[in-house]
């Protein structure tokens, strides 16, 4: 083979090995979404103090955030994972808990841009109870 050609299938191979898999990349989406999450919980759980300006720029994120993971399920990528056969058994189920978690996460961030903490409380509620009730149902336990 010419050099030239080596040097291109190494650097094409390197490529592939570092590449993630679907389930991977979902894994990172899932975190991603936590990172903006979890601290605005924390204010939730008055363990920090509530700033509307921050807690809006918090739940813009996780609006940001909140649909990447679900472009990473494609048929046949449950190996080295907890995603459950049902997430393609029941496409229409797993769709609406997405659609459902992205809806509260656009409620949370009117809230937020609202500055009324009552419906803040509960639109992050009720966040948490979809990352829940989708875990619940498709989500293997951990081993
Ligand atoms: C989190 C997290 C979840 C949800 C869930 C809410 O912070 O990592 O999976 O909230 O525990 O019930």
């Amino acid at each position: 083979m010419k050099q030239r050609t080596l040097i291109l299938c190494a650097l094409l191979s390197t490529n592939l090995a570092f590449a993630d898999t679907p389930a991977e990349t979902r894994v990172k989406d899932f975190k991603t979404i936590l990172r903006s999450f979890e601290p605005m919980g924390v204010v939730i759980r008055g363990r920090d103090p509530y700033r509307k300006d921050a807690f809006i720029k918090q739940a813009d994120a996780l609006k940001l955030a909140a649909n990447a993971p679900f472009a990473h399920f494609p048929a046949g990528s449950s190996a080295n994972s907890r995603a459950k056969a049902n997430i393609w058994s029941e496409p229409a189920r797993f769709n609406s808990e997405k659609n459902q978690f992205i809806s509260r996460v656009n409620g949370l961030s009117s809230a937020a841009q609202a500055g009324d903490i009552a419906a803040i409380r509960q639109a992050y509620g009720q966040i948490a109870q979809s990352c829940k009730s989708c875990h619940d149902a498709f989500r293997a336990p951990e081993k």
